[in-house]
């Protein structure tokens, strides 16, 4: 059977049929029933409970589901045939949801989609009126890639704590799994590093057009791992290298060649700064900060940047990418880095991701051929720093404008010629933040640039198509105004009056 009209779920899912009948309605007696025992389970559930509680106002206790309970919404973990660890299927009756995964990432998916089956005012901060229905169907669900990214620039201007946990709220409901914090730049210094205190006290002092920065102490680095962990989404910490330092060089002299630091920088050029590589301090500096860090971050990867040191004669810039792999091993995690670093012989774990759509491609294309994975940004599509259209006040232009049309009309699979796609791991969305100020700057670009590129990481090719998502994107309309999401309301896409 059809699936009701109106459904707008993003990402488009795998496969979605209509079951007839009226569906289910959420009310004051919905209990959450979860698998005796399960702590994953209980987590999945609560974080659902969470979330449905505030606009419903309902109790909706979690609970354990009795051999005879079949009412109300189900979580069940148990194997679904082949849908890996981020699938599920979702059934909607007259009186239960069920959700099954085999594990609990995908349960937590599902709930997400389970959120955009309901009306957009589930999703408001306070008390709604309902009714609250799910249309009949069933859905069976599973991502196209692994790494579906959104990466979030804190060093050109900072964005605390709670500002980041919003970004992953927004990066949950679509899905996305990957969060890329580019840590430090030219313009401040984010992460506190033990060994390197000044990094922070000096270097975390300013940002673009001369605020007043700041950073994160180890523990609110903590806090946004796990409020990322908690939504099954993975922290990559970015301290980029051998370029893009003017932070760090001004906070301690020793990394300078010159032994002079220079003052904190506020501006917006690229390129400019590098490490002093063949000084040990340098090597005692990285491995300081790749050590702490690496302690600090439970998922498997650690960016080391290495873009745009244009400073750094090739056979120096080398040498050092393939030293800083090193590092990176042996502090136990998998390195990965922009195109730039393909020019070094990379170990057969690393990863590269491309971004600049201006430069040959071959390198990546080699590193590829070479069996390493890629996870594709191009600066065209993904970029959601770039500006919409000429009228945007925000943003930049260097790759052109960045219409949501062209965030999401692409294939990762074909982008680059002369790639093996299994080499291809996945995608992610850029927001570097020269000229964002606040979290309504970043929504505003983000808004519908991510979902969009959210469905190009997660949904079969041939289930997307632009006509039928733009008017899904214009059907999430009501949905961002109960969030208070500050959107772009791009005429490309019939939003509702
Ligand atoms: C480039 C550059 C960044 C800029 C960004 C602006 C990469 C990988 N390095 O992307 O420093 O912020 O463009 O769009």
């Amino acid at each position: 059977m059809q699936p009701p009209k109106d459904l707008s779920v993003i990402p488009e899912p795998v496969s979605v049929h209509g079951t007839g009948g009226p569906g289910f309605t959420l009310d004051r007696g919905t209990r959450i029933l979860v698998p005796p025992g399960s702590a994953a389970g209980i987590h999945v559930a609560t974080t659902l409970a969470a979330e449905l509680r505030r606009s419903t106002g309902f109790p909706l206790p979690v609970a354990s589901a009795g051999a005879d309970d079949r009412d109300g919404i189900v979580l069940r973990i148990t194997g679904t045939g082949g849908l890996g660890d981020e699938g599920y299927t979702l059934e909607v009756g007259d009186r239960a949801v069920v959700v099954t995964s085999k594990a609990a990432e995908g349960l937590f998916r599902g709930t997400q989609t389970l959120r955009q089956l309901l009306p957009g005012a589930i999703d408001a901060g306070s008390v709604q009126r309902g009714p609250w229905r799910v249309p009949a169907v069933r859905i069976s669900d599973h991502p196209r890639y692994a790494w579906r990214g959104a990466a979030l620039d804190v060093a050109r201007h900072f964005f605390g704590v709670d500002e980041v946990e919003r970004y992953i709220d927004l990066m949950a409901l679509y899905k996305l799994n990957v969060l890329h914090l580019h840590l430090t730049d030219d313009q401040g210094w984010r992460i506190a590093v033990d060994g390197w205190p000044n990094l922070t006290r000096h270097g975390g002092g300013s940002e673009v057009g001369g605020g007043r920065g700041g950073w994160y102490s180890k523990r609110d680095y903590q806090r946004i791992v796990s409020y990322a962990q908690d939504r099954y989404i993975t922290v990559v910490p970015e301290i980029d290298m051998p370029g893009h330092v003017g932070a760090a060089l001004s906070s301690y002299p020793e990394l300078n060649c010159d032994g002079q630091a220079p003052p904190l920088y506020t501006g917006t050029e690229v390129g400019f700064t590098s490490l002093c590589i063949d000084k040990p301090a340098t090597w005692r500096f990285l491995d300081d900060v790749i050590g702490e860090l690496a302690a600090l971050t439970p998922g498997p990867w650690l960016h080391i940047g290495g873009d745009e040191a244009n400073t750094v004669p090739d056979d120096r810039y080398r040498a050092f990418v393939e030293r800083v792999q090193r590092i990176v091993r042996a502090h136990g995690k998998r390195a990965i880095g922009w195109q730039e670093t393909a020019k070094a012989k990379l170990e057969p774990t690393s990863v590269v991701q491309y971004w600049d759509v201006r430069s040959s491609a071959d390198g990546v294309r080699a590193a590829a051929r070479a069996g390493n994975g890629l996870v594709l940004s191009p600066a065209s599509r993904v970029y959601l720093d770039m500006k919409y259209d000429s009228g945007t006040r925000l943003g930049l232009q260097w790759a052109g404008h960045v219409e949501v049309r062209d965030a999401y009309d692409w294939d990762p699979a074909t982008l680059l010629d002369g790639v093996d796609r299994q080499r291809v791991l996945g995608v992610e969305a850029q927001l570097w933040s020269e000229t964002l100020e606040t979290i309504d700057d970043v929504e505003f670009m983000a808004f519908p640039r991510l979902p969009a590129v959210a469905e190009v990481g997660w949904s079969p090719g041939s289930a997307r198509d632009w006509q039928g998502f733009r008017h899904r994107l214009a059907a999430q309309g009501p949905r961002w105004a109960a969030m208070s999401i500050n959107y772009h309301r791009s005429a490309q896409v019939p939003w509702p009056e």
